[in-house]
């Protein structure tokens, strides 16, 4: 039986000094020397008494050991839980609570926040840092290089990744093995991954486009990445011309197409450039091509399933679609009301399922059964449509979120907080739209009868409380808010109105 993730992704390089990690100061991490440091991490976990299926919480910033901790897990048999670096403690709070985490590992800056929170639920607290040092390392580097993986089967989980939802409260979706690897290895084939690529890699690796995409499609292909702690457009300027493919969110494209310095020639070696988290703009679809040559992959996917679509490697990759169900994937448009699948063509709730589908959400049996129906079909959130031609297209959302430069905002968690506020009698959260970021939030409160709520104390309310990417990047007052004759409050009006904020025509 063995440990198939581990196995799959990573033991099928061991001995082998082919380059896996080149990082910006030049070094080059082989995946031999990787697998050691993984199997030193491994050694160290297991000799913190974690045992197979506990839950390794990790808030650090991007760097090589991350990535080991992560094989690690792996071949220990552990749960890897990576966590947003932007997360404040009290966000943290509630991930390591729910989850039940055995072990948390964190940057040295916010041990002393996070301890008394380890210590209330018995969990482990190490440290790793962005340049490899901490408790975690220290403990790893007297350990040996071998380590025999955990037994395990496809079934098991290898990871939680959480993931807000419209109540405010976030959700543990679970993945198994197979949901990693049928995913990982299904892009390969389709997107031709080999071992000579070279991936530009600036996204972060705490969520499924910069971890489960971008990293096991390159484990999975045997090639290497350029490794970035984060998008630096002096980085990517200057790196590019090594690699042979990048994914990205489509802020770095608009970035990339914002600089004079991304001329054609810079891009033209490239293989393949591939967008996904957030909607591209067939705009910049038409821009990158304009000035590349090249036409930019778009996918789509969540959290919960993965890779769902992609259009085609060879063929026509339509600007505004996001291409074909993938191989083994079963998607259907279906009446959001009644659940019955609708006419081809038709604009409905889109469902997916496959191997690539989650297990559900950790301890929430209730949202899980609401989402994850008995046949094995995901309701998305996500409405769209198939056209003739079997491309499919997002049109919109079921689901009130904003995708912030490829962050989900939910913007329930941000209106629960500004309700809170002194002075405050309602409020309402709409994403409306940012040059950059595609998206941002806005905030629109109501005062209490007689009140004028104080805005920059507010503002520095959310600042202690929420992550940077969900502040809002204004407060506007309004007398009411609008709502339709059932008393619900019309988003859609309030982001017709504010349509223009941050761009003005
Ligand atoms: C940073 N800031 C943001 C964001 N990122 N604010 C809103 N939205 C964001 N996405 C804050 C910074 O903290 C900073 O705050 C200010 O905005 C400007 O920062 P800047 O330097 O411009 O930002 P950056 O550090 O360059 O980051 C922008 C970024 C980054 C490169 C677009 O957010 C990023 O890497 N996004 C990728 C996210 C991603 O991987 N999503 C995949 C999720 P201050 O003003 O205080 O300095 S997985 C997924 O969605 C599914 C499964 C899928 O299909 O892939
Ligand atoms: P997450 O919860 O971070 O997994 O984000 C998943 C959501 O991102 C999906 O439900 C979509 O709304 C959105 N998304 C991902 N890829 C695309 C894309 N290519 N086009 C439009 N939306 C996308």
């Amino acid at each position: 039986m063995g440990n198939p993730l581990y196995d799959r992704l990573f033991g099928i390089h061991a001995g082998k000094d082919t380059a896996f990690l080149h990082l910006p100061d030049g070094r080059i991490i082989t995946h031999s020397e990787f697998l050691d440091m993984a199997a030193r991490i491994a050694n160290a976990l297991t000799g913190l008494e974690l045992e197979p299926g506990d839950r390794v919480a990790v808030q650090v910033e991007k760097s090589p050991e991350m990535l080991a901790l992560y094989a690690a897990c792996a071949q220990a048999g552990l749960i890897f839980l990576p966590l947003n670096t932007a997360y404040k403690t009290a966000e943290l709070t509630y991930f390591i609570e729910n989850s039940g985490a055995a072990l948390v590992v964190c940057d040295t800056v916010n041990e002393a926040g996070l301890a008394p929170l380890a210590q209330a639920q018995n969990a482990r607290l190490e440290t790793l840092n962005a340049d490899g040092s901490g408790s975690l390392m220290r403990r790893a580097l007297g350990m040996l290089t071998a380590f025999e993986p955990v037994r395990r089967s496809e079934d098991d989980l290898a990871a939680f990744l959480y993931t807000s939802g419209t109540t405010g409260r976030s959700k543990g979706a679970m993945l198994t093995q197979a949901n990693l690897l049928s995913n990982a290895e299904t892009l390969v084939r389709e997107w031709q991954f080999t071992k000579d690529d070279v991936l530009l890699h600036a996204l972060p690796i705490f969520h499924t486009h910069g971890l489960f995409v971008a990293t096991n499609v390159m484990l999975a292909a045997g090639g290497s990445m350029i490794f970035l702690p984060k998008f630096d457009l002096n980085d990517m300027l200057r790196l590019m011309p090594q690699a042979t493919s990048m994914m990205g969110v489509p802020t770095f494209y608009t970035r990339l197409l914002d600089d004079d310095r991304f001329t054609g020639d810079l891009a033209r070696h490239m293989r393949l450039f591939i967008s996904g988290s957030a909607p591209l703009l067939a705009e910049t679809h038409e821009q990158f091509e304009a000035r590349t040559g090249h036409r930019i992959l778009e996918r789509y996917g969540m959290t919960e399933t993965n890779m769902n679509t992609s259009n085609p490697y060879d063929g026509d990759r339509r600007a505004g679609t996001v291409g074909f169900p993938l191989p083994g994937v079963d998607l259907k448009v279906t009446d959001p009301e009644t659940g019955e699948a609708l006419p081809q063509g038709e604009i409905g709730m889109i469902e997916v399922r496959g191997p690539n589908v989650f297990q559900g959400y950790w301890q929430m049996p209730e949202k899980t059964a609401e989402e994850l129906r008995d046949d094995g079909f995901f309701i998305t959130g996500d409405l769209g449509r198939v056209d003739e031609d079997g491309y499919v297209h997002i049109v919109g959302r079921g689901k009130d979120l904003i995708i912030s430069g490829g962050f989900n905002i939910y913007p329930k968690e941000i209106e629960l907080l500004l309700d809170d506020q002194p002075g405050v009698l309602e409020s309402a959260v709409i994403g409306v739209p940012h040059p950059d970021f595609g998206e941002t939030v806005l905030g629109i409160l109501v005062p209490e009868a007689g009140q004028t709520p104080d805005l920059q104390a507010i503002l520095a309310t959310v600042q202690d409380q929420l992550a940077r990417f969900k502040h809002p990047r204004q407060l506007i007052v309004l007398d009411e808010l609008p709502r339709n004759t059932m008393g619900k409050v019309q988003k859609n009006a309030l982001r017709e109105i504010y349509k223009d904020v941050f761009t003005p025509a």
